[in-house]
């Protein structure tokens, strides 16, 4: 058996165990302490730090009125949705090599990297109730994973996650409340829920059914840390009720080899457009692994599959076919199958 060790990286290489697959797998969720260094963490609470402060503003989106008390600046901010296609910054936490290690080994080989958040969550701003992430970024077959990473020590206080294990099992529940773009009323068969992620657990009728796991888990986490979450999974936030800032950098992934009618903002639209064959993969980047899929390749050039392949693409040179594997060391590597000569 030929092991894929021997490729070519410009960074340190986070090996993922099979325990944390697995755990992954058993809790919906993965934890990994000190993923990102430090020094890269802190450019990005100092570029938020100067966004609240006005030295610096991201292309799109307006700096805070000059008439603002530094209070009112602070909270300025919530929550900036596409970061990477604004900001180079961005697009290299996106497709972080160290972060894509960890997503290759969970749901790869292939990776697309779909979306990017920006979370503020300054003293006092609202957390985000019960909810699955599936709901709002739809792949088909559902690969959706998210990657959560701490810019500033998140605990109970500040509103760090919370997550529900073994809910990753749960179908997807439609959301009925007739507000969100997404409501479906249309299935008979499926139990529907109202206002999934609002914090209010009785206007949020999805926590009726998390709350009867009766565990709910907090997550906390210090700079740095990744936490891995699964689409399904039933995980919320709380308001931080501190006096020290949470922020989070968020970016959601798939398998690349799953088709994605959804781009931020217009996913419903693409449902209905036919020429568009249901499909926007053409609007998201190729971060590891290969695709029979289109892609699109990374606007600020950060290195990855798309533009790198001969660094993150195919690592054979044969046609073979690849999946991640248990090694005998106990980590997961990709291993092509043998040609054999007998079937299963
Ligand atoms: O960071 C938070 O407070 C919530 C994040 C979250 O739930 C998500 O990204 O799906």
């Amino acid at each position: 058996m030929v092991l894929a060790g021997n490729f070519t990286r410009e960074h340190e290489q986070y090996q993922v165990r099979v325990d944390d697959y697995k755990a992954f797998r058993r809790d919906g969720f993965l934890h990994i302490k000190g993923l990102v260094a430090p020094d890269e963490v802190a450019e990005l609470a100092q570029f938020t730090d100067d966004m609240i402060a006005g030295k610096t503003t991201m292309p799109g989106i307006p700096a805070p009125p000059a008439h603002l008390s530094e209070a009112e600046r602070r909270v300025y901010y919530e929550r900036i949705h596409m970061p990477h296609r604004a900001l180079e910054l961005a697009e290299r936490f996106l497709l972080h090599p160290r972060i894509v290690d960890v997503l290759e080994a969970l749901i790869g080989p292939d990776v697309l990297a779909l979306q990017t958040m920006l979370f503020f969550k300054q003293p006092g701003q609202a957390g985000q109730g019960f909810h699955q992430d599936s709901y709002y970024i739809p792949t088909q077959p559902d690969t959706l994973i998210g990657a959560w990473l701490a810019i500033d020590p998140a605990d109970e206080e500040n509103g760090c996650l919370w997550m529900t294990p073994g809910s990753q099992h749960e179908p997807i529940y439609p959301d009925c409340d007739g507000v969100t773009q997404q409501g479906d009323t249309i299935l008979s068969d499926i139990e529907s829920i109202k206002s999934a992620s609002h914090p209010d657990v009785e206007r949020n009728t999805l926590a009726r059914i998390a709350l009867q796991y009766g565990k709910e888990v907090k997550v906390e986490a210090e700079p740095g840390d990744v936490v891995f979450f699964g689409g399904h999974v039933f995980h919320r936030s709380h308001q931080n009720m501190s006096q020290h800032s949470r922020r989070a950098f968020v970016s959601h992934y798939c398998n690349a080899r799953s088709r994605v009618p959804w781009d931020h903002g217009g996913n419903r639209a693409q449902y209905e457009d036919a020429e568009a064959n249901a499909m926007r993969n053409d609007l998201h980047i190729l971060a590891r692994g290969a695709t029979h899929l289109p892609y699109a390749q990374p606007k600020f050039g950060n290195l990855c599959a798309a533009n790198a392949p001969e660094l993150y693409g195919e690592r054979f040179d044969d046609n073979r076919v690849k999946s991640m594997m248990g090694d005998e060391f106990g980590f997961m590597v990709l291993v092509p199958h043998e040609d054999v000569d007998h079937d299963h």
